[in-house]
């Protein structure tokens, strides 16, 4: 594919979203991820609201139908009627959902992902009834009131366990307990915190990956990588997914600054949910502002000028530049000097942020001398970080900036398809061409305009 108008890219990603369509849920891609994945699942709903609402509204109560007692909402959630032959590793027969009390009923993996959930779920409720006669709207517009009281306790449920159970420092962000849990798989964040963890490459001998039968093997984690995410997930499915032991039987215990910008995002969601279910908006925008306040204290260095991961064994924080430390841009409750800070290194040649700029921003510094410009989150751009900023830049009045990436995201996938991700530096398609993510937000794009503001 190259150079397609817009009209061939609407077609491209809504067909991309319907083959990737089984039973009652919307996989990533039926070769690589053949089952539903959390934050996908998210920005799946922002880009379906555009074209099938219904199943919007579907594919997020699948996900949720599989919360836990707990309130996580898992990572993974399995079905063997979409994929059978084990075509994904770590399956369901690794995470042992099923032992666990508080598990749902269905399989499921025990970590989480960045809860993107309620903004997903707000942005769903915001499109509905635009289509339609007079009564279908009305019709379409109930229903989406109704899907708010159905998700609200749900969405609470699930920040309560994030801003409880994962506080373990007591500092008031979230933390991860293992690199899958913040999207970014092998960011070179956690490069400081993983190389404490026993690589063991025997352990791969005893599982097979999956992901090197379908994508290639310099797209994907090295082996080490593996090995220690294997280890970490051992360790954590140990403990029966528990959050309650000594720290130091967690192997990975990281604050990153990408999944707590969506924490305090989810409750600025959550406080506009209430005012349409009849809650208190107030505790939301408290917590927003709290969670805001201690990413600042915790992650924002003053030397880069952007925000970094911090391990909290060793209470240090990474100096790698990555994008998540450019997110907190998204948040309304972020100081301006901090969003201005943002915006200085997004646009510096590390991230490339201009008003003529070719490619989107890549998902690791493109100066750094460790640079992987084709390995997954070590340098390829990635269409759901940008979508994110690009949020962020119209929110702050930067819209020059914002027109600029709108349309250098467009144009990297009318170039080159709907894919996983993008060549750091050529723009390539990367990993998987039919990806769901990429599909939804290219939709959500084309239909709300530079500004953010279309219809
Ligand atoms: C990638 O992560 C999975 C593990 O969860 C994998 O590498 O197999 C990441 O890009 C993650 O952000 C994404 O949610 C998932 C499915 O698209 O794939």
């Amino acid at each position: 594919m190259s150079g397609d108008t817009d009209e061939q890219l609407w077609q491209l990603a809504v067909t991309t979203l319907a083959d990737n369509w089984w039973h009652d849920h919307t996989v990533p891609s039926r070769t690589l991820y053949p089952y539903q994945w959390s934050w996908d699942a998210g920005f799946i709903a922002v880009g379906l609201a555009h074209v099938a609402p219904a199943r919007a509204w579907h594919d997020l109560r699948t996900l949720f139908h599989a919360q836990w007692a707990d309130g996580r909402v898992p990572h993974i959630v399995f079905d063997d009627r979409n994929a059978p032959g084990d075509p994904y590793f770590p399956g369901p027969e690794f995470w042992r959902s099923n032992d666990v009390p508080e598990a749902s009923p269905r399989a499921t993996s025990g970590i989480v992902q960045p809860p993107v959930h309620a903004v997903a779920v707000w942005e769903v409720y915001r499109r509905a009834g635009r289509v339609g006669d007079p009564a279908a709207r009305q019709a379409a517009r109930e229903r989406a009131v109704e899907e708010l009281r159905w998700f609200y306790p749900r969405l609470l449920a699930q920040q309560r366990y994030l801003i409880g159970a994962r506080d373990f420092a007591g500092s008031g962000l979230a933390c991860l307990v293992h690199p899958w849990e913040s999207g970014q798989d092998n960011s070179p964040s956690w490069d400081d915190a993983l190389a404490a963890v026993p690589a063991d490459l025997t352990l791969l001998r005893r599982y097979r990956r999956r992901d090197l039968m379908v994508s290639h093997r310099s797209h994907r984690p090295t082996d080490t990588d593996y090995a220690r995410y294997i280890h970490i997930a051992r360790a954590y499915r140990s403990l029966g997914y528990g959050d309650r032991a000594p720290r130091e039987r967690y192997p990975f215990l990281v604050e990153c600054p990408a999944f707590n910008t969506l924490l305090a995002a989810a409750e600025l969601a959550l406080a506009d949910i209430a005012t349409v279910v009849g809650a208190d908006p107030r505790p939301h925008r408290r917590r927003a502002q709290q969670v805001t306040d201690a990413l600042v204290d915790r992650l924002f260095s003053p030397e880069t000028g952007m925000f970094h991961a911090r391990d909290v064994a060793t209470d240090e924080r990474s100096h790698k530049r990555a994008v998540g430390g450019l997110l907190p841009m998204v948040l309304p409750t972020l100081p301006h000097t901090y969003v201005t800070s943002l915006v200085t290194e997004a646009c510096s040649p590390r991230f490339g942020l201009a008003e003529q700029m070719r490619l989107p921003l890549p998902s690791y510094d493109r100066t750094a001398p460790d640079l992987d410009p084709e390995r997954y989150w070590r340098g390829p751009v990635w269409i759901n970080m940008n979508w994110l900023l690009w949020r962020g830049l119209c929110h702050h009045g930067q819209g020059a900036l914002a027109a600029a990436l709108h349309e250098a995201m467009l144009d990297t996938v009318r170039h080159a398809g709907c894919y996983e991700n993008f060549h750091a530096i050529t723009g390539a398609g990367i990993g998987t061409a039919e990806f769901s993510w990429t599909a939804a937000l290219a939709l959500d794009l084309l239909v709300r305009g530079p500004a953010g503001d279309g219809d």
